[in-house]
């Protein structure tokens, strides 16, 4: 007879890998709810509490590492937040309840609610400031392009490694003001820039899926969704670097406080997820990544992904609800 052990915190992790798509997907249909009604501030505020609430069911005693600011300027979810009903694994929680708040107060595609899970201690605390990174796909020898890089030299060797030319090359990035030097190196290689106007966590992720055509991130965006990409290229596999943009003397205080010793730090994944993690994202509006979420008659539809870096598993899962429906739980 064979016996099987299972360890307690692995059995308890895998558990949560489904637990986590019911706190995206109950943010996704609260803030979708809001979707197209111009009140970026309302839909926000929705996920936040919808998330909140299912994440104080989970069996973890969580605390929110990445969240919706400080605790003065956040009423739920602030960074150091104590989440889930405490019967459970000690774990690191990073959240964007509602990741392009704009995009859904607009109605336009892609804003998603997503969440990172990982043990204690493992996920940077990074502040609500700006990040530089550089994110590709997996496939590629490690190195192939870097953050210190000139972009010109990242394009042709990206090119080179994956046997096109540069102008068959794509990059991704937030159409900003700031990015008007970067947007020009690139063009002069002959590649093909696509400008989002939000969202820059699946802007990374998009790099790791083929189908979307995206090659290569670049550019400068929010540093907690850095994190929150990060884990989900730990589960998927891609290089990505990042360094926090630290300009003032109050940013270089409060980053101190949260324990980043070094300013300038050049991170790799392995820096931002230390350990592994659990990664989940639930359409809001649809995208190139997940479908949004659908009102029926009695029948609200979600779509997630959810992945699990220890396997490296990925998981599309497409659910119905019918009591969401009924009872407007949210
Ligand atoms: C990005 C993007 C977000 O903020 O991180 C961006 O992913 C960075 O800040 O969806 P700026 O808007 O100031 O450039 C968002 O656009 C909004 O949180």
């Amino acid at each position: 007879m064979v016996t099987i052990t299972v360890q307690p915190e692995l059995a308890i992790e895998r558990i949560l890998t489904l637990e986590i798509v019911r706190v995206t997907e109950r943010a996704a249909v609260a803030s979708a709810r809001l979707r197209g009604h111009g009140k970026d501030k309302a839909s926000d505020q929705a996920a936040v509490d919808a998330m909140r609430r299912e994440l104080n069911k989970l069996p973890i005693d969580g605390t929110v590492v990445i969240g919706e600011g400080e605790i003065d300027e956040a009423p739920m979810l602030f960074i150091g937040e104590k989440v889930g009903n405490k019967r459970g694994p000690k774990v690191d929680i990073a959240v964007d309840p509602l990741e392009g708040t704009t995009l859904c107060a607009k109605n336009m595609p892609g804003a998603i609610a997503t969440i990172a899970i990982a043990n204690e201690g493992t996920l940077l605390h990074a502040p609500d400031c700006y990040m530089q990174k550089i994110a590709i796909g997996p496939g590629y020898p490690k190195g192939v392009v870097d953050l210190d890089a000139p972009p010109e030299e990242n394009i042709l060797n990206l090119a080179k490694a994956k046997g096109v030319k540069p102008s068959e090359i794509t990059a991704i990035m937030l159409d900003r003001p700031r990015h008007a030097d970067l947007i020009a190196s690139v063009r002069k290689t002959g590649a093909a820039i696509s400008l989002i106007s939000d969202g820059d966590i699946a802007g990374v992720i998009h790099c790791a899926d083929p189908k979307t055509g995206i090659d290569i991130y670049l550019g400068i965006g929010g540093a907690p969704e850095g994190v929150l990409a990060a884990a989900a290229l730990r589960c998927i596999g891609g290089q990505m670097q990042a360094r926090l943009i630290i300009d003032t003397e109050e940013l270089r205080e409060r980053t101190l406080h949260m324990g980043i010793k070094d300013p300038k730090k050049k991170y790799e994944i392995e820096d931002m997820v230390r350990g592994d993690c659990l990664f989940a994202a639930t359409g809001v509006t649809s995208g190139p990544m997940l479908d949004g979420v659908r009102f029926g008659k009695n029948v609200i539809e979600t779509d997630t992904v959810v992945m699990r870096s220890v396997t490296g598993t990925v998981r599309r899962v497409r659910a119905e609800h019918r009591e969401f429906a009924k009872f407007h739980l949210d």
